[in-house]
């Protein structure tokens, strides 16, 4: 990433019109008003963990008395300071949010990483609340645990509710770094029929036989192999057993922090009721199996029934057994162990969900000012990942938009995986899956399974230079990312 915001920094600097926008606006730092009101100080830390029974030094966000990431109200400004402890440069991306873009915390885009020691200042007012989070925006740190919850308390949550995060993520014992190299050197391990879609440009053909081949050629995934996969830092081995009243009300706040696993939440014996997605309210979903994306968020009620009895929570890797979650404990019943493998695998994760979730509050109904088609292209086996063929280098020019439009984006997936497509800055709305209508969730992160079209909307209501990327660890490291910018 080094050489990427080397230059974008220099194509900033030479954007006048962006300039304006940074003199215009307190840089981070600067507070708006001078107000005395205290910052949450947020220190980017190395920590030790223990995974499997051995030791592993990983990264953390956490104030001073070892809170994880941040709990607020909406309406309070987010005046927070970030104190760089580890011994290398990072940056905090606040997902979900709608900061100015200098606050946005991708380096090369929203401004420089915060050297080792360095500290910046946020603040900026908190459009809405719900379940969103933190994490490293540098390089690779987001595989070693470089994130946190950022939970924000507005007029749903209810006072008879208790109210518990889990953060999900995937473990490797091996460094980022040599993941990358490993999966640079030897590509896709898919059969040739899956690669079907990893040509530069799919054909219409190609497209048409992707999508017939269904259930019978496989997506390609989990092409990382992981150690663990953890539920607030730990396994099913030594699962986090959070008390619970019988009969009481519960609110789970799911957060796929991993940096390249899909889920099934799996509720078990329990009846959930989704009621929001990362962050947006949606017209309830009952059900006891919800997909989680990687960077997505699902806020489920639960009311725990009167029996004493332990509940596990699980998530179970898509296509795979392996599973991590906690356990709710009622009452006084023993917490039997649970396996870290599910009886059967699970399936890839579709968009059967994502078809019937219907935003409660969607976008006011307008027609696209502007409408960008994305596809979502990639060699599979070089590891190569890109938007439209490109893989994104600093000289990608930034996607056209204009303040006050109605912005579409056509997200076309020509490759072999599935991509969750994450934009910065703005919350979207899904209005259509594979050329079908509908007044879909509003959400930050929506996924676009193989040989899948998915069409998102938004309002060009915050004007900056914005990324727009896949949110798979190493396909955006490797160049399915670009931006968007208008003032
Ligand atoms: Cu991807």
């Amino acid at each position: 990433m080094l050489t990427r915001r080397t230059f974008i920094m220099g194509t900033l600097a030479a954007s006048a019109s962006l300039r304006t926008i940074a003199q215009a606006q307190n840089p981070p730092g600067v507070g708006a008003d001078g107000n005395a009101a205290p910052r949450t100080i947020l220190q980017l830390q190395r920590r030790n963990i223990v995974v499997n029974g051995k030791p592993a030094s990983v990264y953390g966000i956490r104030q001073p008395d070892g809170t994880f990431g941040i709990t607020t109200d909406v309406g309070e400004p987010f005046r927070v300071r970030v104190e760089n402890k580890i011994d290398e440069p990072s940056l905090i991306h606040w997902h979900g949010l709608t900061p100015p873009w200098q606050q946005d915390g991708v380096p090369g885009i929203s401004g420089p990483p915060i050297p080792p020691g360095g500290t910046v200042d946020y603040d900026f007012p908190l459009r809405f609340g719900g379940t969103f989070w933190m994490h490293s925006h540098q390089g690779l740190q987001e595989q070693l645990l470089m994130a946190a919850p950022l939970i924000i308390h507005d007029q749903r949550d209810r006072p008879d509710q208790q109210e518990i995060v889990i953060e999900l993520a995937d473990f490797s014992f091996t460094p980022p770094d040599q993941i990358f190299a490993e999966l640079k050197k030897s590509g896709s391990k898919a059969p040739p029929a899956a690669q079907a879609g990893a040509l530069p440009v799919a054909t219409k053909a190609s497209m048409a036989s992707m999508a017939n081949m269904g259930a019978a050629a496989k997506p390609d995934l989990n092409d990382v192999k992981y150690d663990a996969f953890l539920a607030n830092d730990r396994t099913l081995a030594d699962p986090e057993v959070v008390k619970v009243e019988p009969g009481g009300r519960v609110l789970l706040r799911i957060i796929n922090g991993s940096s390249m696993s899909a889920y099934h939440i799996d509720l078990g014996a329990l009846d959930g009721e989704l009621v929001a997605v990362d962050g947006f309210a949606v017209s309830p979903m009952k059900g006891r199996d919800f997909p989680i994306a990687v960077a997505q968020r699902l806020d489920i009620r639960l009311v725990i029934p009167r029996a004493a009895a332990a509940y596990p929570v699980l998530a179970v890797l898509e296509g795979d057994r392996k599973q991590t979650g906690i356990i709710l404990a009622a009452g006084n019943a023993p917490v039997a162990r649970v396996p870290d493998l599910a009886k059967m695998p699970s399936t890839a994760l579709t968009l059967d969900l994502e078809r019937r979730l219907r935003a409660l509050r969607p976008l006011t109904p307008r027609k696209a000012d502007r409408v960008h088609t994305i596809n979502l292209t990639g060699d599979m086996a070089k590891y190569i990942w890109s938007l439209n063929g490109v893989a994104w280098t600093p000289s990608v020019p930034p996607l056209p938009i204009a303040n006050g439009e109605r912005v579409e984006l056509v997200m076309v997936n020509q490759t072999g995986m599935p991509h969750p497509m994450h934009l910065h800055g703005h919350e979207f709305q899904v209005v259509a899956i594979d050329g079908k209508r509908f007044s879909g969730a509003v959400r930050d992160t929506v996924l676009v399974p193989p040989g899948r079209r998915v069409v998102v909307a938004f309002d060009a209501n915050n004007p900056g230079l914005w990324a727009f990327h896949c949110h798979l660890l190493y396909h955006l490291d490797a160049g399915m990312f670009t931006t968007l910018r208008y003032v």
